[in-house]
């Protein structure tokens, strides 16, 4: 394979970059990776790294290039392969000073390391094969999680998940090559006998029937990591914004019984059901002479076309007028959830005035002001987000359109590989689909990964990653 573990003009080359944020803290760390790991260690401190004991810490005064003391520090030595990178790693645990980590990057570069380029360690470790590349994105994602479930569902994406449902799938598909490689070969498809147009239909099929629920899980997958915008329209004193207030569990935007108080639209990111969810209130939709509720009105509109969702709600304290059907009208287009809102109070509509009958379907019950219903709320809109979401919580769901993309590709080559089975035709046919779809799955999981897609990734990881 060639070099890939980075810039080709870095190999060969040991790279330094502080591991923690900037800023003042308790402990910054400093880590390089690379050849000339421990030789820079020694230049910096008066250890022999030779002589200490692998992934122990120990205490050592840092000095510049000159000797003079930097810092006390902490310092641990993971010699390759057990390493992060899978190269010599050098660890240096410092006093969380912005200054201190300067001057230590610095001595390091003067001693012959060079500044690590954003996601380089994490390149260098995929490289030598100690992720593969699904591995290495749960591994940003984890990093990059919004809620609990989102970062549960990285971690097991980074510890191989993916992985371990796709790797054998696609051992099978390579023996299944093999033995219509031996049908091509011999000719004559009695003398391999597992290479009959049943057998491989069938095997196709079953290998099939295995790659179909993670192709379904990508729906859920992709909001967990990515999150989703949720808008809630209505009429004006609906209760649009008092709801925003009880889903972010602040006072976020103002509340009054005037009609009209929204003017702009506002935000606040809660999650809901583990789902990292932007909603967004915004001004009722309502005709009116007011310039300035005008405009907001046009904003409404504007936030409700780029929603995923909305939530259009409706005074349950009142009976539904025609503005309610104009206004739902609107929101109609787009996925929606109806939300009755004041249940505290005597109902006079149900919200089937609107959903047209269909009883109790995307129909919801709240009162912002009580809480009452609220926790359904949240569990209906992540049913609509995300409709396998239980994926999501027993197995690492693909996450990214590359990923979807593999699943699909290889999918598709085996529906060909199954026809031409089927139809009789000689084994070199369903030959080239298999490999085809043996060949989407080693992109997936990075065993064959072109320079773009490494770069693409990688250089969104941060500095020291
Ligand atoms: N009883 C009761 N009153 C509510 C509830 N939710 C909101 N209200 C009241 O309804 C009035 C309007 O609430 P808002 O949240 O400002 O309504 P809005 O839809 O944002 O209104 P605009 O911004 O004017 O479009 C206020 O007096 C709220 O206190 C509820 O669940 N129960
Ligand atoms: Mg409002």
């Amino acid at each position: 394979m060639e070099y890939n573990g980075g810039s080709p003009s870095r190999e060969g080359a040991t790279i330094v970059s502080p591991a923690t944020p900037g800023g003042a803290g308790a402990v910054s760390i400093v880590r390089l990776s690379g050849p000339a790991a421990f030789r820079i260690l020694a230049a910096l401190t008066p250890l022999s790294p030779a002589g200490l004991a692998p992934r122990t810490l120990v205490r050592a005064e840092v000095r510049d290039a000159g000797g003079a003391a930097l810092d006390d520090a902490l310092i641990a030595c993971f010699p390759a392969p057990r390493s992060f990178t899978g190269e010599d790693v050098a660890e240096l645990h410092l006093h969380g000073s912005p200054a201190v980590v300067d001057a230590v990057v610095r001595a390091a570069c003067a001693a012959g390391a060079v500044p690590a380029e954003p996601g380089e360690f994490s390149r260098r470790a995929f490289h030598h094969g100690k992720m593969d590349l699904t591995q290495a994105e749960g591994l940003a994602d984890l990093i990059a999680a919004r809620t609990g479930e989102a970062a549960a569902a990285a971690l097991r994406q980074m510890r191989g998940g993916i992985g371990s449902e796709v790797g054998p799938l696609r051992e099978r598909l390579l023996s299944l090559l093999a033995a219509l490689e031996a049908a091509i070969d011999f000719g004559d498809e009695d003398d391999v006998p597992e290479a009959k147009p049943e057998q491989i239909a069938e095997r196709v099929c079953e290998i099939s029937s295995r790659l179909e629920p993670l192709l379904r899980s990508f729906e859920a997958g992709r909001r967990f990591r990515d999150g989703a915008t949720v808008a809630i329209a209505g009429v004006a004193n609906v209760g649009k914004s008092r709801l925003l207030n009880r889903l972010a569990g602040e006072e976020r935007a103002i509340v009054d019984e005037a009609p009209g108080t929204t003017r702009d639209y506002l935000q606040a990111e809660v999650s809901l059901a583990g789902i990292p969810v932007l909603v967004v209130d915004t001004a009722g939709l309502r005709r009116t002479e007011d310039p300035v509720e005008r405009k907001g009105v046009l904003r409404s509109r504007d936030v409700i076309a780029r929603a995923d969702l909305v939530l259009f709600v409706l005074d349950g304290g009142r009976a539904v007028e025609e503005v309610d059907r104009e206004a739902f009208r609107e929101a109609a287009g787009r996925p929606h959830l109806l939300v009755v809102n004041k249940s505290d109070l005597p109902a006079v509509a149900t919200g089937e005035e609107l959903a047209g009958g269909k009883e109790g379907r995307g129909v919801v019950r709240v009162s912002a002001k009580t809480g009452e219903g609220i926790a359904s709320l949240a569990a209906a809109v992540a049913r609509e987000l995300a409709p396998s979401e239980g994926a999501v919580r027993a197995q690492a769901p693909l996450t990214r359109e590359r990923h979807r993309l593999a699943v699909e590709k290889a999918l598709s080559a085996l529906g060909r590989a199954k026809a031409s089975a089927a139809a009789g035709l000689s084994p070199e046919f369903p030959a080239a689909d298999v490999r085809e779809a043996s060949r989407a799955l080693a992109e997936l999981l990075g065993e064959v990964a072109p320079e773009e897609v490494l770069d693409e990734l990688f250089r969104r990881f941060c500095i020291g990653k």
